[in-house]
């Protein structure tokens, strides 16, 4: 089911589906009617939507308490374990403001604050993942986040499932409210009475959200947009093919659009792999989807050496990438465009998705290239702080002015002549 294949084939593998224009055009409505009517335009989407009629948007403090209540003691126990690693990972991300003081009193700088207030979208359906919310929230606490709004649609019953609402506590939300789908990213960018309006939105959703974001960017600000899950593992003949196809098989199951690669030098491993993989997936509850995503986004190819294969690699610029030779940090060199790096046999890709810390938020579909994981600076932004002396605008006022000038920009040309001209008279 995972096919060995060369090195064209496997570029090949590589497609995104883009949006249609009626697809633009339906979530274009949507948020155009969120605009004008404001939670009842939510009403009636959730109900149209979601299949529930809501009298109340809220989830009420009580209802978070009770779900901490209501979930089993071992997954809260490994939410508030992975939560803490997670925070104290980021905070090491945070960054301080400075200031630099030049000889002549200059003083230069760059404030750093906190956005104020941030949403973040929690898929509802089959994709209910405590973890995402963990990484989607935590990061904004540790950058001093006020306000943490979190939207998510509601199940059949009108309620929220009760391990996100656990997940939301622990990681710190401040208020739920029960709205999915675009009409929810349109609530955060321009508020209703119940949505208040942020400044920025991340976390994950299906096409209607992602294709939302995309259209509220610039009234707010969005994380970049995630794709499928991807993972390419580069081995060599010392790695296990136990170990190598059950990483492929974890990011596989996630969609029937994941992919999972294997670059390997060896072909005795490719081979192991291709078998162990058709074994394991057997024994899989998602098996079925698993098959599917290795069908169609899956391949194994053999390259002659580690460099090529990094080269290869690099060209993916995949979401996760596993290290499994005989000494991976000396390969780490090689590698320039991935999102999260595992080194070893024992660094498994679901201990980065749950537990380890760093956040798995990452780049997908070669955006790795330029994109960096979900961190806290994600949730910072930075002014510049500019303070002259008179000495200084003396030295620097009629290099300005000559800028000004070449710029036919005469206004500013005259904001500096006032003061040099009032220092003259001074100087007189
Ligand atoms: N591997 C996913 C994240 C995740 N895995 C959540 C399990 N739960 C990101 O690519
Ligand atoms: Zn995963």
């Amino acid at each position: 089911m995972i096919e060995i294949v060369g090195r064209e084939a496997l570029l090949r593998k590589r497609k995104r589906a883009e949006f249609s224009d009626e697809e633009v055009a339906t979530v274009r409505k949507i948020i155009t009617r969120v605009k004008e009517d404001g939670d009842q335009a939510l009403v009636a989407f959730t109900k149209q939507f979601d299949g529930v009629k809501l009298n109340s948007l809220h989830v009420e403090e009580a209802e978070l308490a009770e779900a901490a209540q209501a979930v089993e003691p071992k997954l809260m126990t490994a939410l508030r374990h992975a939560a803490e690693r997670i925070r104290r990972f980021h905070e090491k991300q945070l960054t301080a403001s400075w200031i630099m003081e030049e000889a002549d009193g200059t003083i230069l700088g760059q404030r750093v604050h906190p956005l104020e207030r941030v949403g973040v979208y929690v898929p509802g359906g089959r994709a209910v993942y405590p973890s995402t919310v963990l990484m989607n929230v935590i990061p904004a606490v540790v950058a001093g986040v006020k306000e943490v709004v979190m939207v998510t649609p509601p199940q059949p019953d009108g309620s929220i499932p009760a391990a996100t609402l656990a997940a939301a506590k622990v990681a710190g939300v401040n208020r739920v409210v029960k709205v999915g789908g675009a009409q929810a990213v349109a609530a955060l960018a321009y508020g209703t009475a119940s949505v208040p309006k942020v400044d920025k939105i991340v976390g994950p959703g299906n096409r209607f959200v992602a294709l939302a974001k995309q259209l509220v960017f610039g009234e707010v600000d969005i994380d970049s947009v995630a794709g499928p899950s991807e993972i390419v593992v580069i081995a060599d003949e010392t790695a296990d093919p136990v170990f190598v196809a059950a990483d492929l098989l974890s990011q596989a199951e996630h969609g029937e659009d994941s992919s999972a690669i294997l670059i390997t030098t060896s072909d005795d491993l490719a081979a192991n792999v291709q078998t162990e993989v058709a074994r394991q997936c057997k024994q899989l509850e998602r098996g079925r989807i698993a098959q599917t995503a290795l069908e169609r986004y899956g391949a194994i190819t053999v390259v002659g050496d580690l460099q090529e294969a990094a080269e290869l690699s690099n060209q993916l610029a995949p979401e996760h990438l596993e290290l499994m030779v005989a000494d991976p940090w000396s390969l780490l060199g090689r590698i320039r465009h991935a999102g999260a790096v595992f080194l070893g046999p024992y660094s498994t890709e679901p201990l980065g998705d749950y537990v380890a810390g760093p956040n798995h938020v990452l780049p997908t579909a070669g955006t790795a290239r330029f994109f960096s994981p979900l961190g806290v600076d994600h949730f910072l932004k930075k002014s510049s702080l500019l303070c002259y002396g008179k000495e200084a605008l003396l030295r620097d006022g009629p290099q300005a002015m000559a800028l000004a000038e070449a710029e036919g920009l005469g206004a500013h040309a005259a904001a500096i002549r006032v003061r040099l001209e009032r220092e003259g008279a001074k100087g007189r």
